[in-house]
C-alpha cells in the first residue's frame, strides 16, 4: 500500500466514531415506546442530547415509574452498558435537589435512588445517570452515553 492510501485510512478511523456516535443508538423496541441508548460515550450536554432525541421523535429519558427504571437497568446489563456512565433526562439544574425531568420539567417521583444517592458532590452533580442499584446524580458534562425515549 502506498503512503497515501495508508493516511487517508487513518484518518478515515480517527474521524468516522465521532461522526457516527451523534446518530448511532441501539434500540429497545417495546409495543408502545422506543428507548434509544447511544453507542459510544460522548461530552454530555442535556439540552443538546434532548434536542438530538427530538429529533428522532422523543425527548431524554424520563422515568415514571420503578418498573420503567428497572427494565431499562435490564437493558443496559444486556447490552453490557450497566457499569458506564449513562445518562436520564432526569435533573435539578436551577433547582437544588428538586428532581424534575428536563423535556416536560414535571417533578421527578418514583425513583430510586442508588445508596447514599443523590450527594451533590462538590455541589456540582445536576444530571443523573441510571445504574445497576439506583439513579445517582453526577455532574453534567462527562463523557458518557445517554437515554432517549420515544413514544409511538
Ligand atoms: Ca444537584
Ligand atoms: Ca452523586
Amino acid at each position: 500500500m502506498s503512503l497515501v492510501p495508508t493516511f487517508l485510512l487513518l484518518g478515515l478511523l480517527m474521524i468516522f466514531p465521532a461522526q457516527v456516535s451523534s446518530v448511532t443508538y441501539i434500540n429497545y423496541d417495546l409495543w408502545n415506546v422506543r428507548y434509544l441508548v447511544s453507542k459510544y460515550p460522548e461530552p454530555f450536554d442535556i439540552a443538546k442530547m434532548n434536542e438530538r432525541c427530538k429529533v428522532a421523535g422523543g425527548y431524554l429519558f424520563e422515568i415514571n415509574s420503578e418498573g420503567e427504571q428497572w427494565m431499562l437497568r435490564d437493558f443496559l446489563k444486556l447490552i453490557g452498558f450497566v457499569h458506564n456512565i449513562v445518562y436520564t433526562g432526569v435533573t435539578d439544574l436551577g433547582l437544588e435537589g428538586q428532581y424534575y425531568h428536563y423535556h416536560t420539567k414535571k417533578p421527578m417521583t418514583n425513583i430510586v435512588w442508588q445508596s447514599g444517592q443523590p450527594d451533590n458532590w462538590q455541589n456540582k452533580e445536576h444530571c443523573t445517570n441510571l445504574k445497576e442499584h439506583g439513579l445517582n446524580d453526577i455532574d453534567c458534562h462527562r463523557n458518557a452515553r445517554y437515554i432517549c425515549e420515544i413514544p409511538r
